[in-house]
């Protein structure tokens, strides 16, 4: 049986995920019993008044000690990371970040007993010479980005913490996230979200990888409710923890072209790879998330016509009220 969630922090809210997230469970648990955190990012209104709001470095232990104590914290969503291309730019500060960051929070919810914490991996796990159609469950693992390596030594570390100390860490390996609230930051991913912003407001996007490159994607709404669905799930049915594949929709950069072009007839993409071809060339094109299916009942409900036709619906709205 799972022990019950009642107070939450959550790092890195002002981020993609974390801001999304944040929102979620404080409908879910009450604003009052969710604790967002940031460092340098300032937060939106709607983070900062919805409920506790805190700053916070995940590099220095003795500032997540301070928060965890004085909210009475019971559980711990740690989203604050740096993400593949930004990893590729700083590998020292995202080692620091990464790294560092996880394990004092591993290290104040084993002081403190807490009831459960998630940690985010990556399909950035994987490397060029894991089978990328489907990637299995348990490949070896051998990334070539920083990011990847610190998620791998992440997931190991969580397991560590479970399998040495009977602390309750979960995770999954989050594909490149599609949302219209808050924009990605530092992914390779993130061409997936700006094609949409440029279609709507220029009608023209330069991508950053080929016109073939084709990766596994996720829609928002299906990525918190696979990080709340992990997190309650029962924990006698679970026999992984921290590195759950998590399959949405795989599609390239030229067929999510396409479907935006057929609501936006006059819009153009051309391709210009950058650096972040490499990272992306390194990753699989699909993933076999039946581990996730079978433990915790993972099914994902968006794919890429309901997900493109739900993003456009969304950012005409926002980006008409700018
Ligand atoms: C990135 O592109 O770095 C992230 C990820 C896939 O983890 N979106």
């Amino acid at each position: 049986m799972s022990k019950n969630i009642k107070k939450i922090l959550v790092t890195g809210a002002v981020g993609q995920i974390g801001s999304e997230l944040t929102a979620s469970l404080r409908k879910r648990y009450g604003p009052q019993n969710v604790v967002a955190a940031g460092h340098h990012t300032e937060p939106s209104e709607a983070l900062r008044d919805g409920g506790p709001f805190e700053r916070l470095d995940v590099k220095d232990k003795e500032q997540i000690e301070r928060v965890v104590d004085r909210h009475n914290i019971d559980t711990i969503f740690h989203m604050a990371a740096i993400l593949s291309a930004v990893g590729e730019e700083r590998p020292q500060l995202a080692w620091q970040v990464n790294m560092g960051g996880l394990y004092n929070v591993l290290e104040v919810a084993r002081e403190r007993n807490l009831v459960r914490v998630f940690s985010p991996s990556s399909i950035a796990v994987f490397g060029p010479d894991t089978p990328a159609d489907p990637a299995p469950q348990a490949p070896p693992l051998r990334p070539t980005t920083m990011y990847g390596v610190t998620k791998v030594a992440g997931e190991l570390l969580g397991d560590y913490y479970v399998r040495r100390f009977g602390l309750d860490v979960r995770g999954v390996r989050y594909p490149g996230i599609i949302s219209s609230e808050t924009l990605p930051g530092g992914g390779t991913t993130d061409y997936a979200v700006e094609i949409f912003y440029e279609a709507l407001r220029r009608g023209h996007y330069t991508c950053f990888v080929r016109e073939d490159t084709v990766l596994p994607m996720m829609y928002m709404p299906d990525c918190i409710q696979a990080t709340i669905d992990v997190m309650q799930a029962d924990r006698d049915r679970l026999i992984h923890h921290c590195d759950f594949n998590l399959a949405g929709m795989s599609f390239s950069a030229g067929e999510l072209a396409q479907e935006i072009k057929k609501h936006i007839p006059n819009f153009t993409c051309e391709y210009i790879p950058d650096k972040r071809q490499d990272i992306a060339d390194s990753w699989p094109r699909r993933i076999d998330d039946t581990a996730a299916r079978n433990e915790w009942g993972w099914k994902p409900l968006y794919d890429l016509p309901s997900m493109t036709e739900d993003m456009i619906s969304h950012l005409s709205k926002k980006i008409s009220r700018v």
